[in-house]
């Protein structure tokens, strides 16, 4: 099973992030996400066994146990790649930051005996692949949400060949200090 970490969207900033798509595809063409699959890995793991998916979710249940539940905000569009055959993401911003998170998963992931891609990491949301770059690009709104779960994702595609990405284990962040 292909599996990887990240951060589910409350559904109220995934109206945001479907407008902010709708918006660009009015001038960036691409091969769009589906918005229920907008997401933010933290760590990408690829194919596993089955019967490890538990281990992996101790990965990630230690690791953010550790964590303060972060607060994230949209931070604009961006892309990765060249310009014209890019990534079209949303960036985002995370206090905490999120990098020391992502490499203690990695560093936890590999000494389990787990597959774990070591990046270059940079928290985004992806909107579309294939995408050819504006010029200009609008602004996105200010939005910041908290996040006090995190999961294992499963990414596979569904009966009509539709790539899914579906939370299997779902993971609490640690209380401590934010209100929660
Ligand atoms: P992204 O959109 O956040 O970049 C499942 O494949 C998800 O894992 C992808 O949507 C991608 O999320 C992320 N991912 C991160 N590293 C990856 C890699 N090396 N190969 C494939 N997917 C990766």
């Amino acid at each position: 099973m292909r599996l990887f970490f990240g951060l589910s969207l409350p559904d109220d900033v995934r109206s945001v992030t479907r407008a902010c798509a709708e918006e660009a595809a009015q001038r960036v063409p691409g091969r769009y996400a589906l918005p229920e699959n907008h997401h933010i890995t933290l760590a990408f793991l690829g194919d596993v066994p089955e019967k490890r998916l538990g281990d992996a979710r101790d990965v990630l249940a230690r690791c953010a146990a550790a964590f303060p539940a972060p607060v994230l905000s949209l931070d604009g569009f961006d892309c990765f790649g060249r310009r014209t055959n890019g990534i079209l993401i949303l960036r985002v911003t995370s206090c905490p930051p999120l990098l020391p998170l992502h490499e203690q998963l990695v560093q936890a992931l590999t000494e389990a005996g787990l597959p774990a891609d070591p990046g270059p990491f940079a928290p985004h949301i992806t909107l579309a692949r294939h995408a050819v770059m504006a010029d200009a690009m609008p602004a996105c709104p200010p939005v910041s949400f908290s996040c006090t779960r995190a999961h294992v994702y499963l990414s596979a595609r569904d009966e009509a060949h539709v790539l899914r990405y579906t939370p299997l284990e779902t993971v609490c962040f640690s209380s401590a200090g934010s209100g929660n």
